[in-house]
């Protein structure tokens, strides 16, 4: 037999003693969502009958998670940073906000702070010549009407030739394969970078853990991530995901979208001043004006070495 105590007068009161609604302190946001954690929490544990072994199990996987700095990661793999943007897109259409290039998932590896540079810039260090395919990666941002936006930042960031990221890989130099490009009169960005890999999560990490337990991998396509911003213009958080890659459409953090899956040509003509064969990828955006001061700029989410 099930027993339910959760949903009781007394037990709605102890939780909202729990959650600071007995003082004048504090957050009353935070008290809040405290006290819908704790109803939901226990309601959880008592329509489930979860075992006092499953319990501390799961707070010993929270210790571990935080131990590896994987939470951010987790959040991705699960789906919750895609419903963020799902929400967020039927926010868009019932306040009637629409058009532009598609908004998708930042997740958890991006750093403050980049080179920048006008127009044109190299990306990567070098250090993975000769094994590393390089790429030539353009376009240009646009607003809704087709103008070209000059002086947008394009703020971009993707993994080496083995699918991780310099600052959360130590080995890679600093800011190597992160660069913010401010487009030119034309609103176009370049970039001279290499075909990055696709991410898989640590098989030895929580994460990947989990994943298991849920009878699923933990890879995602290869694939470019975006902050664009442009005065008068919506910030736009996207990423472009490559075609051919096997996980394009099976990615574990289901970030590819319609419109954000970009073509990359191999060419092996001596032109541009590559020995062999290098890739040509063009990725165009397309900005939504913005509704309000807040609306050009990046949510204001923790990030590694975030700017003063
Ligand atoms: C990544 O490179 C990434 O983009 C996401 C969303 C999750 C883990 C690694
Ligand atoms: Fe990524």
């Amino acid at each position: 037999m099930t027993v339910k105590i959760a949903h009781t007068a007394e037990l709605q009161a102890f939780f909202e003693e729990a959650a600071g609604f007995s003082n004048d302190l504090g957050s009353t946001r935070l008290k809040t969502i405290v006290l819908r954690v704790l109803q939901d929490a226990a309601r959880l544990i008592e329509d489930l009958d979860i075992t006092d072994a499953e319990f501390w199990k799961a707070v010993d996987y929270l210790n571990r998670l935080g131990d590896r700095s994987e939470a951010g990661l987790l959040v991705a793999g699960l789906g919750i940073e895609h419903f963020l943007d799902l929400l967020q897109d039927a926010k868009d259409a019932q306040a009637g906000l629409s058009g532009g290039t598609p908004r998708t998932i930042e997740g958890p590896l991006y750093v403050a702070g980049a080179p920048l540079c006008e127009g044109t810039c190299r990306m990567d260090d070098g250090s993975e010549e000769g094994s590393a395919t390089v790429m030539f990666l353009e376009g240009r941002v646009f607003d809704l009407h087709g103008e070209p936006l000059a002086g947008a930042t394009v703020d971009l960031w993707h993994a080496n030739t083995r699918g991780t990221y310099s600052f959360f890989d130590p080995s890679q130099s600093e800011f190597n394969l992160r660069r913010r490009i401010v487009t030119d009169a034309q609103g176009r960005y370049r970039a001279r970078s290499i075909v990055p890999s696709g991410y898989g999560c640590d098989p030895r990490g929580p994460t990947q853990e989990c994943l298991n337990l849920l009878g699923r991998h933990g890879q995602r396509p290869a694939h470019v991530h975006f902050f664009i911003s442009a005065p008068g213009h919506r910030h736009l958080t996207t990423q472009i995901n490559l075609a051919g890659d096997r996980y394009l459409w099976d990615d574990f953090a289901y970030a590819t979208r319609e419109g954000l899956v970009g073509e990359v040509t191999f060419r092996e003509d001596g032109a541009r001043g590559v020995a062999g064969r290098y890739a040509e990828l063009n990725f165009d955006f397309r900005l939504q004006p913005a509704t309000d001061a807040a609306a050009e700029r990046r949510s204001a989410r923790p990030r590694a070495l975030q700017e003063a």
